[in-house]
């Protein structure tokens, strides 16, 4: 059976590693943070994704799954490392290129090279492979590559990644082909085959897409609150149309992927992609937005010290991560602004910065309540039941959970 080096056990890399080692094939998971690798192989894996820390000690267990800071040699190598933004707001390669220089020295030939990292239109084509070109074996002949977007939402990473079809875009066909054989083994999807800089367009494009509907459904809601019109019903009912399919407004885009990739757009094509930068500007204004909507409320009861209840702080539903969260985004703008906040989150234990509330204790006393995510737990609440310890009942339903408050 083949030997796979992955590169990078973060939210990709590792279930991508575990799946395959649970199709037999033999996995070196590298990972340069040594506790991250020491945890692994130990099996103290505490990790929120559904399904994933059972999968993972299944294989290490089996000895199909091991971890180590360094590569070593392999048939194939896949890097799923991050790509986050510079302060310009441009693709960090850093990662990416230290990734692929760190299997330089275990390279045969006769190996493929998987990049699944987010990146740039040509990142693959220019920059991975003249580097891989440094081990003086030829990419195309003697060395494959290919670009495999990863498409899987967190919080069901292990049904998306079975069933989600899949690009592959390889730099030549042979290495597109070789790709596939790979993913073969777990993707029930289908598998569909274009060149490198193609799939990593489509990635952005997928990304930007959902950033752009987001956006104009933040843009409605703004509207709406202008006209006095409820913004829920308004996308409900239109949707109902068989060709439109609006998403849903909220504090703003957060997560890793959303509110990041359409700025690699941005970079390669500053002067066309007009639409895709307002929406992120649109998108990165709600918290603002959001924190002068609660003002507004606030000024019309007047009361001094007014306490603000805030439902939420991961960046999106069911999840326990708060990257680029726009929920914390608004939670910090109103503690900035001298307000006292209390803050209530199922899917967060502690938090450094501010203490948090149980259910039964945020709303006690509150004026306002402002709901951020639309986590499981806040849309089976009974709304008149849990708000009527609230000294003033303004609700500032974001999410559309309650639709009394919607
Ligand atoms: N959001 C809204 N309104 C909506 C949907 C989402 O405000 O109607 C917000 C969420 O609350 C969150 C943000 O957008 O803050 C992004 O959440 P998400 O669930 O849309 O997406 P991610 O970032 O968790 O995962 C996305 C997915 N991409 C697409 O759906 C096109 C996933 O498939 C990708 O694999 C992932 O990005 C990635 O890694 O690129």
């Amino acid at each position: 059976m083949k030997k796979i080096c992955v590169l990078g056990l973060g939210y990709i890399g590792l279930p991508t590693g575990a799946i395959l080692a649970s199709k037999g094939f033999k996995i070196i998971g590298v990972d340069i943070n040594f506790k991250v690798v020491k945890r692994l192989n130990s099996k103290d894996i505490e990790n929120s994704e559904p399904g994933l820390a059972n999968l993972v000690k299944r294989v290490i267990s089996s000895g199909n799954l091991k971890a180590q800071t360094i590569p070593e040699e392999a048939d194939v190598f896949i890097i799923c490392v991050p790509t986050p933004l510079t302060d310009e707001k441009k693709a960090d390669l850093t990662y990416v290129k230290n990734a692929t220089k760190s299997i330089l020295p275990y390279l045969k030939k006769d190996n493929l090279v998987i990049l699944e990292s987010t990146v740039p239109p040509g990142t693959t084509q220019k920059i991975i492979k003249p580097i891989l070109e440094e081990s003086s074996l030829k990419v195309g002949s003697e060395l494959y590559l290919a670009y495999c977007p990863e498409r899987v939402i967190p919080g069901n990473i292990l049904k998306e990644i079975v069933n989600n079809d899949r690009i592959i875009g390889g730099i030549t066909q042979e290495s597109a082909e070789l790709a596939k054989e790979i993913y073969q083994s777990f993707v029930q999807g289908k598998i569909y085959l274009t060149d490198a800089t193609t799939a990593e367009m489509i990635k952005l494009t997928e990304n930007s897409f959902r950033d752009v509907n987001i956006a104009f459904a933040n843009e409605l809601s703004r509207i709406c609150d202008q006209l006095n019109l409820n913004v829920w019903e308004v996308i409900k009912l239109a949707n109902k149309h068989p060709r439109v399919n609006i998403l849903n407004p909220g504090p703003g885009v957060g997560g890793h992927c959303i509110a990041v990739d359409p700025f690699f757009i941005i970079e390669k094509a500053p002067e066309k992609a007009k639409l895709i930068k307002t929406a992120r500007s649109v998108n990165d204004s709600m918290p603002d937005y959001i924190v002068k909507k609660v003002e507004t409320a606030l000024n019309k009861i007047k009361v001094e010290n007014p306490l603000i209840a805030c439902l939420g702080m991961t960046y999106k539903a069911n999840v326990d991560d708060i990257r680029e969260s726009p929920a914390l985004k608004v939670i910090r703008k109103l503690r900035k602004k001298g307000y006292l906040v209390r803050v209530c989150d199922p899917y967060i234990k502690d938090f450094s910065e501010f203490p948090l509330f149980s259910l039964k204790e945020v709303a006690e006393g509150a004026d306002c309540l402002v709901l951020l995510v639309d986590h499981k737990e806040f849309k089976e609440l009974e709304p008149d039941e849990f708000l009527k310890e609230m000294r003033h009942k303004i609700i500032i339903d974001i999410r559309g959970v309650w639709k009394p408050y919607g």
